[in-house]
């Protein structure tokens, strides 16, 4: 068993390997702030523990889920009928990079919504030739009121700012694993406000079973994620606000924590276009 992660530091970007509580980096070892979190001293900075060209996310694959699904939609049979198909729900949350964001850095909530939940998830690194190449933790940062409002609003609920972040590392077994998750939502002033977990144990489907029908007719490139959803629902009167902290723990990955800010604080205004020429 072996974890990996990937590092910003004097040598530019650098895959190392977590061994004995440290990080090894090619010659050089790190004592990161924290065992779990691998936050790690200056001048490193831990990345997501690959550039995955896409993430994708499974959704309503746990009961908790299709309950809090059917309880906040005005159109519930649609999560009924997806939660026992064998066809599952599957939609893309990212590419390039362009939404998700480092363990330690903020993720987003959106500015027109008013219900904005953590999702902790099993991510699974997908390989060459359909092979699971190792296990990260995610967040599929996600707003139930938009969703909540119409199912074809769910891009909209899902990718946006901030929307996904990743890791610590990457856990590379030698089984397929049964993973149990610890959600946990802090405030500015440490107070916890949620607490929660959930275990794999109680998936509806198998991650191969899930790899397998993202990969039907789909060229996703090997590097990318795919989150296979989550067990893992806060109460109906819980919204992520900014100013909270969360931490998803387990046990064989790591903790992933990210702060929480508003989608609109990590837009980057784009250089302006040029007007075409005549
Ligand atoms: O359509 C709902 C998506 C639900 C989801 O993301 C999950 O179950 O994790
Ligand atoms: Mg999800």
């Amino acid at each position: 068993m072996a974890r990996f992660v990937r590092v910003r530091g004097p040598n530019g970007v650098e895959q190392g390997a977590v061994q004995d509580g440290r990080v090894v980096l090619g010659d050089a070892q790190v004592t990161p702030h924290d065992p779990e979190t691998l936050q790690l001293p200056d001048p490193y900075e831990l990345l997501t523990p690959l550039a995955a060209p896409e993430v994708w996310c499974a959704g309503v694959t746990y009961e908790r889920s299709r309950d809090a699904r059917v309880e906040e939609s005005t159109v519930k049979d649609v999560y009924t009928m997806v939660y026992d198909a064998p066809r599952p729900e599957l939609f893309m949350k990212d590419a390039a990079m362009r939404r998700t964001v480092s363990p330690g850095r903020p993720i987003g909530i959106r500015d027109d919504s008013r219900w904005n939940v953590p999702e902790p998830e099993i991510g699974v690194v997908i390989g060459t030739n359909a092979r699971i190449a190792g296990y990260t933790i995610g967040n599929d940062v996600s707003s139930r009121d938009i969703e909540g409002a119409n199912p074809l609003y769910l891009p909209q609920a899902k990718i946006y700012a901030g929307a996904c972040s990743f890791g610590p590392a990457v856990f590379v077994p030698e089984e397929a694993p049964t993973f149990h998750l610890t959600l946990r939502v802090t405030d500015e002033w440490g107070r916890i406000v949620f607490e929660g977990e959930s275990s794999t144990s109680t998936m509806r489907r198998s991650f191969s079973e899930l790899v397998e029908w993202l990969l039907n007719y789909n060229p996703v490139p090997p590097g990318s994620v795919l989150l296979t959803g989550t067990g893992l629902v806060p109460p109906d009167d819980f919204t992520l606000l900014p100013g909270h902290f969360v931490e998803i723990h387990v046990p064989q990955i790591g903790t992933l924590v990210n702060p929480v800010v508003r989608a609109s604080e990590l837009i980057q205004k784009e250089p302006q276009q040029k007007e075409p020429q005549p």
